[in-house]
């Protein structure tokens, strides 16, 4: 429970609709793919617990649902959030077309400091083209929008989804236990 870990983090997920936000956090959450899901209206709530080198971390991971009718109401969940993932299809490029506005809504309303990894996703439908761009475009946000890293994954085969909220929190442990937390654990590309 909350009250017996070490931590208590909101993380927040943010993108474009259809993505692959709430298949993404499914993935995470339950080890299933699952192929229908409806699109998030508003904002959907996890909550979960997991230990990393011996730190209880208690999350919750706020859905935000990618539809711009809903843009309206996201600063005010982004409030308070410790770190942000921002998501993005590899199969479809004009989706890297919002990251910008999300990163500049999370530091506006998170915090300016707030750790933001860039999670590409449905790399299982991506040709090779498609992902060395999506690779290459996201490597130079990274850099320029000082972003936590890039990570190409698949909900369907389920590559790389653990490691993307694993590399958050180990960038969080680092942040709090001053640099001891996550040594050599991290597999974000940056
Ligand atoms: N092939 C493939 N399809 C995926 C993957 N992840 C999601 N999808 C599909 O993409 C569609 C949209 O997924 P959602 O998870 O609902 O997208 P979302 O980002 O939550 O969308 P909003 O809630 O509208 O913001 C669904 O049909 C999913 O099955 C993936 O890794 N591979
Ligand atoms: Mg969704």
């Amino acid at each position: 429970m909350v009250s017996n870990s070490d931590f208590s983090w909101k993380i927040v997920t943010g993108g474009a609709g259809g993505v692959g936000k709430t298949t993404f956090l499914f993935r995470y959450l339950t080890n299933q793919f699952v192929a229908n899901t409806a699109l998030t209206v508003g904002v959907q709530l996890h909550s979960h617990t997991v230990e990393r080198n011996g730190k209880k971390i208690a999350m919750i991971i706020w859905d935000l649902g990618g539809q711009d009718r809903f843009r309206f109401l996201q600063d005010s969940y982004v409030r308070g959030a410790a770190a942000g993932m921002i998501c993005f299809d590899i199969s479809n490029i004009g989706t890297m077309l919002q990251i910008k506005d999300w990163v500049g809504m999370y530091r506006k309303s998170g915090s300016p400091a707030m750790p933001i990894l860039l999670v590409g996703t449905k790399l299982d439908i991506a040709d090779e083209e498609a992902q060395k761009q999506a690779e290459k475009e996201a490597t130079s946000l990274v850099k320029e929008l000082d972003l936590t890293g890039y990570i190409a994954t698949s909900s369907r085969w389920g590559k790389n989804v653990e490691e993307a909220i694993n590399s958050l929190i180990d960038v969080l442990l680092v942040h709090k236990l001053g640099g001891n937390g996550a040594q050599g654990t991290t597999s974000v590309i940056n």
